[in-house]
């Protein structure tokens, strides 16, 4: 299990070590999200990787995405997992028969199976630094062409995005499973308890026998709900129209409306790097005038924070979660200084507990907070490079360094673990997780 490097490991010992857990899950072309509980690629943590190798490898970063979006679905979605044909049918649950995402006429044809949902778009966010570390750079112009390939296809995604799942043109995006991203992370608790679950066709849990113990990963009654859902989708054919008509799990989500301005904001990054028309200019603008005046509405006037809606009830699901801290995420929010506030709070990075001052993924103040399990407690070190990046952007020099600072030290101590306990510092999940390894790298350049 991690090791525990201490203080003494140097910033060059740290990056070696990093780098060797990208090469040890490096898959040829694509990189596995962890050696054994992930055996596939995942969507947003492939961007992260990307973000990891540019540091070692420029080239083999581009390469990370530009197969992730070979999978992409005829309607711009990116899957939230593109299968390894090579990884046994046992190896992880659910697999792509339970999928099925060949009832949809989106689902890709003649290239590796995916799954039928997707996480947050952090990918133009990873292209844009790639770029910025090619730049000047004698792989300037084979970067370039890749970018310029991949652009219309970013495009495609954000477009899905901001229209699909979006149809009313509220500025939110519409999250459908709680395996878009936040798992088991009480944001879920209210809808999925209203669930009146049906048959789920009968299946293994293979991920508890990759963790010390089950009390670190989602309950099986989670899980029964998480593939109740997943059958409603099916039955749907994965389409967002009958989706939004009628499915239990509908949820404006402020966390990947977040991501997405923070992503569009990158796009137009590199518009300028591949000369793209106005026209594809101003259709980016109007995606994050829209996603940053949704995000206005749903902070909530008495503490600050960002509330995701539940469309089922109509009402804001009121947790103190690292999602409310988002409008942290957009430079130009109007909303930052209460965010910052909470930030440094008792509630999240400030409380007096923590060994590090970061973002735990649930507040410590919460009835529900679990230091030990998943996204309902733990500290995520990818959650913390966001917000990072939200204070630098944000030119909040100060935070962001102190941030960095302590992000660095926690990796030091704690490893590569997927997460960690906000109190002690015990590493938790799996081991050598990728995305993990790739902040750390980003984290020292
Ligand atoms: C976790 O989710 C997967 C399902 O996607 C799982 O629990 O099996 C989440 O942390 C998710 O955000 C992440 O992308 C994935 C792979 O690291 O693991």
């Amino acid at each position: 299990h991690p090791t525990s490097h201490g203080t003494t490991l140097t910033d060059t010992a740290l990056g070696d070590l990093a780098a060797d857990v990208l090469r040890a899950n490096d898959m040829g072309g694509w990189t596995k999200a962890a050696p054994l509980l992930y055996p596939h690629q995942w969507s947003w943590d492939s961007a992260f990787v990307a973000i990891g190798w540019a540091q070692v490898d420029v080239r083999r970063a581009m390469t990370e995405q530009q197969r992730l979006f070979e999978a992409q679905w005829a309607n711009g979605m990116v899957p939230q997992i593109v299968f390894n044909p090579l990884a046994g049918p046992d190896s992880y649950f659910p697999d792509p028969a339970r999928w099925a995402v060949e009832v949809s006429p989106d689902a890709p044809v003649g290239v590796a199976e995916t799954s039928g949902i997707c996480q947050p778009p952090v990918h133009a966010i990873a292209v844009a630094r790639i770029w910025e570390v090619a730049a000047g750079t004698e792989a300037e112009a084979d970067v370039r062409a890749e970018i310029r390939t991949l652009f219309p296809k970013l495009m495609a995604w954000h477009r899905y995005l901001a229209e699909h799942r979006d149809p009313s043109g509220s500025g939110l995006v519409t999250t459908y499973h709680p395996w878009e991203g936040i798992d088991n992370s009480p944001r879920w608790d209210a809808v999925l308890e209203r669930l009146e679950v049906g048959d789920v066709p009968a299946y293994v849990r293979r991920d508890l026998s990759h963790v010390a113990d089950a009390g670190q990963r989602p309950s099986n009654d989670a899980y029964d709900r998480f593939l109740w859902l997943l059958e409603l989708l099916k039955r749907h054919r994965y389409d967002d129209a009958a989706i939004h008509r009628s499915y239990p799990f509908l949820v404006k989500d402020v966390f990947l409306t977040s991501v997405l301005v923070m992503a569009n904001q990158a796009l137009l990054g590199l518009a300028d790097a591949v000369g793209a028309t106005s026209s594809a200019r101003a259709e980016i603008e109007s995606w994050i005038a829209r996603g940053r005046s949704g995000i206005a509405s749903t902070v909530d006037t008495e503490t600050g924070l960002a509330y995701d809606l539940d469309l089922g009830t109509g009402t804001p699901v009121e947790i103190r979660t690292f999602a409310g801290l988002c409008p942290l995420l957009d430079a130009e929010s109007g909303d930052r200084d209460r965010a910052l506030k909470n930030l440094d709070s008792e509630a999240f990075a400030g409380h007096p507990d923590l060994r590090w001052a970061m973002v735990p993924s649930t507040s410590p103040l919460e009835e529900c907070f679990d230091p030990r399990n998943y996204w309902r407690g733990p500290v995520w070190p990818i959650v913390n490079w966001l917000y990072w990046r939200g204070l630098r952007d944000g030119g909040d020099l100060v935070r962001a360094d102190a941030l960095r600072e302590a992000s660095l030290d926690s990796l030091r101590h704690v490893g590569f673990a997927e997460y960690f306990h906000p109190v002690t510092g015990e590493a938790l999940g799996s081991a050598m997780q990728s995305w993990t390894a790739a902040v750390a790298l980003d984290w020292l350049a």
